[in-house]
């Protein structure tokens, strides 16, 4: 017998995807109530005597970062920083999207702990040469290792600034030897219920997948993710592998990918199959153009709660302007 659990209402398609200022009223509403932070939930079992034998502590935000390796910090590549201060670490940590696990960005972290990321293999495979699949470790072993701040511009209107660790998409690429039939780049994140809990809503397409064309793979800004602030990625900012697109909203910088897929027709990506009215394929970020439901003309800051104006391409127009021209 198959059980499909019936979607709770805070899960359901209707609430997708909370506007910033919605999702900010209703915790500053929990807040009011005192039902906020891992405290007051183990303050609460406490009084209602469900703390049993059982009982585990919930993990701390700090034992999910992960200490820094060997190869750290990567070389910094001044080429890309930032006049503004970086987004505290922690809040980055504990602030996250990531559906397999939870809608709920503030539970992100403590879920994705449960996500196996040793080993991980990745395919390389379509239009290239020769199929092949890589284990992170040796694929790490081949790549310019760098460290990059970028600006991150979710759809929903909150941003950050972060350092991240890794290597070009481009230099995956050239390792990967697509054919003259390339024309687009798909990639596909892992797909395990039993490890991600979110993948039971069967109602989202999962796994996660993205795409971009061959150009945009190829612009140096594109570039993929092992590590964020001078350590391997944490599993809620998408360990061990993410993408990183700057210039185009938070959704497309897909997280935990197993799979890249040379393609020479456009496919499709997970929101906008899902949502097409809502989210589309190219996604670039654009102060000018609100989404249906709300304006993205600024932008919360994350950690500092400053509201800032959002920038053309999220200020990367100089790197990307002319692929759209
Ligand atoms: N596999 C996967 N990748 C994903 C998402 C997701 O739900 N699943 N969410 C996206 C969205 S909407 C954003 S804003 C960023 C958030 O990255 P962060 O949580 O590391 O800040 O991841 C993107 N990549
Ligand atoms: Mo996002």
């Amino acid at each position: 017998m198959t059980l499909i659990k019936s979607p709770k209402i805070w899960e359901m398609p209707g609430r997708l995807i909370t506007p910033e200022k919605d999702y900010i009223s209703r915790r500053q509403f929990l807040k009011s109530l005192g039902l906020l932070g891992i405290g007051s939930v183990a303050l609460m079992s406490g009084c209602t005597g469900e703390k049993t034998a059982e009982f585990r502590p919930p993990a701390k935000i700090t034992d999910t970062i992960p200490a820094p390796g060997e190869n750290y910090p990567f070389r910094k590549n001044e080429k890309y920083t930032s006049t503004r201060a970086l987004t505290d670490e922690i809040v980055a940590a504990s602030y996250n999207n990531y559906y397999e696990f939870t809608t709920e960005k503030d539970q992100v972290w403590q879920l994705a702990a449960r996500l196996k990321t040793e080993p991980w293999e990745i395919s390389i495979t379509g239009e290239v040469e020769k199929a092949l699949n890589v284990g992170i470790d040796d694929l790490l072993k081949k790549m310019p290792l760098e460290e990059r701040i970028y600006r991150h511009r979710c759809v929903e209107a909150w941003s950050m600034i972060v350092p991240w660790s890794g290597f070009s998409l481009k230099s995956l690429i050239d390792f990967a030897r697509p054919t003259h039939k390339a024309n687009y780049l798909k990639m596909t994140s892992f797909f395990r219920r039993n490890e991600a809990p979110g993948q039971k809503a069967v109602w989202y397409p999962f796994p996660y997948y993205e795409a971009l064309t061959m150009a945009e793979a190829m612009n140096e800004l594109s570039f993929l993710a092992t590590g964020i602030y001078g350590h391997d990625l944490p599993k809620q900012h998408g360990a061990p592998l993410r993408l990183v697109v700057p210039w185009k909203y938070g959704f497309k910088s897909i997280k935990g990918i197993v799979k890249f897929e040379f393609t020479e027709r456009r496919p499709g990506t997970f929101w906008n199959d899902f949502q097409s009215e809502e989210y589309g394929f190219t996604a670039n970020v654009n102060p000018t153009v609100p989404h249906p439901r709300w304006s993205q003309a600024t932008e919360r800051l994350i950690g500092v709660n400053e509201r800032i104006p959002t920038r053309m391409y999220n200020g990367y127009e100089a790197y990307v302007a002319h692929l759209y021209r």
